[in-house]
């Protein structure tokens, strides 16, 4: 792994908050190993060992039933390492991979079979090359047939310049991370307006309420400073929320988080049951066990 590699923290604190039944954990990755399942040559970064095995004993300590597994960036397009989750978790989890334009039918046809439900495109310049529109076009005429949904993962200064090609996807669209606000900017103010914006006047749009740990000032135990952010969406948009670890945290600069300390936050982000068990049953459960 790289040197400066902050591994995920191998023994978490037990949550206070309980999820209701059936949670699922919609944004989570696996990391090789890489002995069995090699990361991609254009990586770029290398990350420690965090496999399937793993991720399942955290879904079962936390009190989670299922998962939705994000391909990473370190696998590039290579999907093995996901599909073998998804075979070993059966029907507790579905994926989201990562596709060329050249993916044949054979392969999405395979990828469905084990439960991928939708692609990522990723637009954070440090993770990976950007590629012109035509290329994710490509893409999306060929997996809006099979049902799948769109991810997408960019940097809030990239919503104003990318408008038109976010809001002219015909897919349902999943923004990470909340679209990574500045959350030192006001919570009303014009630049996290812009993503509520888009889910205001985008139905399609939803988006992942997750990852207070990468996108706080103020850091853990318990991220205040995103809080509002999160509770914003969840109140404005309950039925177009997900929840996610993202485990197991990659490229964190600062701490490895403690994952009890996270779902913790979910009782503040989502402020009555009726709200939680959309989040973290309902929305989930639409999208990808329908
Ligand atoms: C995340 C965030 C990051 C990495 C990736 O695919 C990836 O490599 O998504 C990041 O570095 O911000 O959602 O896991």
């Amino acid at each position: 792994m790289d040197a400066d590699w902050i591994c995920f923290d191998p023994a978490p604190s037990e949550p206070a908050y309980t999820p209701p039944p059936g949670a699922v954990d919609a944004h989570c990755h696996v990391f090789g190993p890489a002995a069995v399942f090699p990361y991609a040559p254009e990586r770029k970064y290398t990350p420690c060992d965090a496999g399937k095995d793993q991720l399942f004993a955290l879904r079962d300590f936390l009190g989670f039933e299922r998962n939705v597994i994000v391909q990473a960036t370190c696998h590039g397009a290579d999907n093995r390492a996901l599909v073998d989750a998804l075979h070993a978790a059966g029907d507790r989890a579905r994926g989201v991979a990562t596709v060329r334009d050249t993916v044949t039918d054979e392969d999405l046809a395979a990828l469905h079979a084990a439960g991928v439900r939708g692609v990522r495109f990723n637009f954070v310049r440090r993770l990976v090359d950007p590629k012109p529109d035509a290329y994710y076009h490509a893409i999306i005429d060929r997996i809006a047939p099979l049902g799948w949904h769109v991810v997408i993962y960019f940097e809030a200064a990239d919503l104003e310049e990318r408008w038109d090609f976010f809001t002219a996807l015909p897919t349902t669209v999943v923004v990470d991370h909340m679209g990574r606000p500045d959350v030192t900017k006001p919570v009303d103010g014009p630049e996290f307006g812009r993503f509520v914006r888009l889910m205001a006047e985008h139905e399609n749009v939803w988006t992942k309420v997750s990852c207070p740990e990468r996108l706080s000032r103020l850091g853990p135990p318990t991220y205040d400073d995103v809080v509002p952010f999160a509770r914003l969406l969840v109140d404005r948009f309950p039925d177009r929320v997900l929840w996610g670890t993202d485990w197991p945290h990659p490229n964190m600069t600062t701490h490895a988080p403690d994952d009890g300390g996270l779902v913790d936050v979910i009782p503040r982000i989502a402020t009555t049951d009726a709200l939680r068990r959309k989040l973290l049953v309902d929305n989930p459960m639409r999208l990808y066990w329908a």
